[in-house]
């Protein structure tokens, strides 16, 4: 795609420019003059917003600058990559222009552009980079018309701490001007190295480093043999970025026939399809894995690879859930055979891990909803697994949530066991008990009626306690704020919390991610102990909770919706 971008920008400020700097003979850095846009602030995952949005001149271009003015990556190394959406190749030109005029020694691109979220993390830690910039917005649709985002990732390989990207939106808000190289586009489809004046662009394999590390976590000897007996796998790439890593893997690693990787092609719009993977959005993978003579195992990741989905015959496997039964079977891979220094889930998550937790004598702890917020439990060992019910599990190898990781967790369960995902969900909820769990979104409300519902909940929560609703009883009510008990640093307002006494929790939260109006979502949850109970549709199961809720926050009256528009 040609460089527009800059183009348009070096146009646009042909007026503005503060003048064009030289030093030495080689380096060009053309300073432009711009002005700060204000809606440039970061939310649960870095600046996602709409395509249109991101072609605006110079939005993109005062973003990266305001993440290089902040973080201090001269004469060091950064890694850049994307889903490879809508955008991918045209933002990727602009930073590494960019990247060279704020005078980075070295950035490690993936090819044509190209890197999952998971593996930017584990290229950041392989290479000791100083950060990286991720290019994605996750499993939001791509294309003209679709979403697009930038994240930034700090020296650990995870999501920058709050902390950073506070003072990233803050120098969005001041900025005056940005700086960059100017040049053609480089190539990016050859492998090797090239300079951007004293910058060297170092254009990579995408999946190498990240097929290294998975092998040294699972036993792939044992996973291909497990598949050479005949064990048949489907996994859905959905047209979006692991398709190359899940070929990699499971079929040219593991021996899996081809045609086992579905979507393997990654598309700027992702086909047409929501690279969500979810029960709405990966139907057909669901229903080809409840049809006869099925495999028996199916999954799927989203459109930058952090997020999966684990299905069975016949079933989705709740994220809450898969997250409680990787925890409670991690020791049959390898690379967590020694055991679990701990495990968290964000807040929202059911509490299905922290039954585990407490049966393997290990600390659960319990974060605010991003990934960000594991960061520091990781890299102060504090715990080896988390996950989130929005999809995601991970562990200590990077500091992303890694859906490809999760599959292969599920394969060594699978294999290792010798049962089948709906036996092992089975045994699991028999031994720890069940928690039913759902989340309602109510998306694309107005702002200020998402606003309404919140700040409603917030005035209710100290006559809650006692209050009956429908046959539930509250027992306690407040809003999660969140200690980080590594650096002390505190997060409020993370979520109004509701729990009743019959075991039950509902909580409410707005949406960080979406780029249109404010998204409620609502998660409900109920425990259940006895394993004839365990098998209830979870709808019917939490049916008491899910009306207290509606009651108790008034959705329809603040914002005039009757139900959900996605049940998850
Ligand atoms: C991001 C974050 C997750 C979070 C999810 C949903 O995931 O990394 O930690 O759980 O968004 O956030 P929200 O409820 O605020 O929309 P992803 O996969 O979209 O990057």
């Amino acid at each position: 795609m040609p460089h527009e971008g800059a183009a348009r920008a070096l146009r646009a400020g042909a007026a503005g420019a503060a003048g064009l700097v030289r030093r030495g003979e080689r380096l060009l850095i053309t300073k432009v003059a711009t002005t700060p846009f204000k809606d440039q602030r970061p939310g649960t995952s870095g600046l996602r917003k709409a395509v249109p949005v991101y072609q605006q001149p110079h939005y993109i271009e005062n973003f990266v600058q305001a993440i290089l003015d902040v973080a201090d990556l001269r004469g060091k190394t950064l890694v850049v990559g994307g889903d490879g959406r809508f955008l991918n190749d045209h933002a990727i030109q602009i930073i590494l222009q960019m990247a060279a005029a704020a005078g980075i020694a070295r950035i490690v691109v993936g090819r044509d552009g190209i890197l999952s979220t998971p593996a930017v993390s584990a290229v950041i830690r392989a290479r000791g980079a100083a950060g990286g910039i991720v290019l994605s917005a996750s499993h939001n649709p791509g294309g003209p018309e679709g979403d697009f985002g930038i994240k930034y990732n700090a020296a650990n390989g995870g999501p920058a701490p709050e902390s950073v990207m506070q003072a990233i939106y803050e120098r969005t808000l001041a900025i005056e001007s940005y700086s960059l190289v100017q040049g053609p586009d480089l190539d990016l489809a050859r492998l090797g190295e090239t300079k951007l004046a004293d910058t060297v662009v170092e254009v990579v394999d995408p999946v190498e480093t990240y097929v290294a590390l998975m092998e040294t976590l699972f036993d792939f000897g044992r996973l291909k043999a497990f598949l050479a007996s005949g064990f048949r796998m489907r996994f859905d790439a959905m047209s979006a970025v692991t398709g190359p890593y899940a070929k990699a893997i499971f079929e040219d690693r593991l021996g899996a026939p081809a045609g086992t990787v579905l979507n393997g092609k990654p598309l700027p719009d992702f086909g047409g399809h929501h690279p969500d993977p979810n029960p709405v959005h990966a139907v057909e993978l669901i229903r080809e894995l409840a049809s006869p003579g099925a495999p028996g195992f199916g999954a799927a990741s989203d459109g930058d690879g952090d997020r999966n989905l684990i299905v069975g015959n016949g079933l989705v496997v709740a994220p809450s859930d898969s997250l409680a039964v990787i925890a409670a079977n991690a020791h049959l891979a390898p690379a967590y055979a020694g055991g679990l220094a701990g495990v968290a889930r964000s807040m929202p998550t059911s509490r299905a891990v922290d039954r585990v937790a407490e049966r393997l004598g290990i600390r659960s702890y319990e974060t605010p909803t991003g990934w960000k917020f594991f960061g520091n439990l990781l890299d102060a060992d504090r715990i080896t697994l988390c996950g989130e019910e929005s999809a995601g599990t991970g562990s200590n190898h990077v500091r992303e949530k890694d859906g490809i990781w999760a599959v292969l967790m599920w394969l060594t369960i699978l294999a290792e066991r010798g049962e089948s995902v709906g036996e092992i969900l089975r045994q699991h909820w028999a031994t720890f008990g069940r928690d039913y769990y759902a989340r309602h979104d109510y998306e694309e409300v107005p702002t200020e009626a998402g606003e309404a519902v919140i700040n409603g909940l917030r005035g209710l929560l100290p006559g809650l306690p006692g209050r009956k609703v429908g046959g539930l009883t509250v027992a306690a009510a407040d809003e999660f704020a969140y200690t980080d008990p590594v650096d002390g640093s505190v997060s409020q307002r993370q979520g109004i919390r509701i729990f009743f006494e019959e075991g039950a929790r509902a909580v409410f939260r707005l949406s960080g991610t979406g780029t249109s109006g404010a998204t409620i979502r609502v998660y409900l949850e109920r425990y259940e102990a006895d394993p004839s109970r365990q098998n209830l549709d979870s709808g019917e199961a939490l049916a008491a909770v899910a009306a207290a809720a509606r009651e108790i926050a008034d959705i329809q009256g603040k914002t005039g919706r009757a139900g959900p528009t996605v049940i998850a």
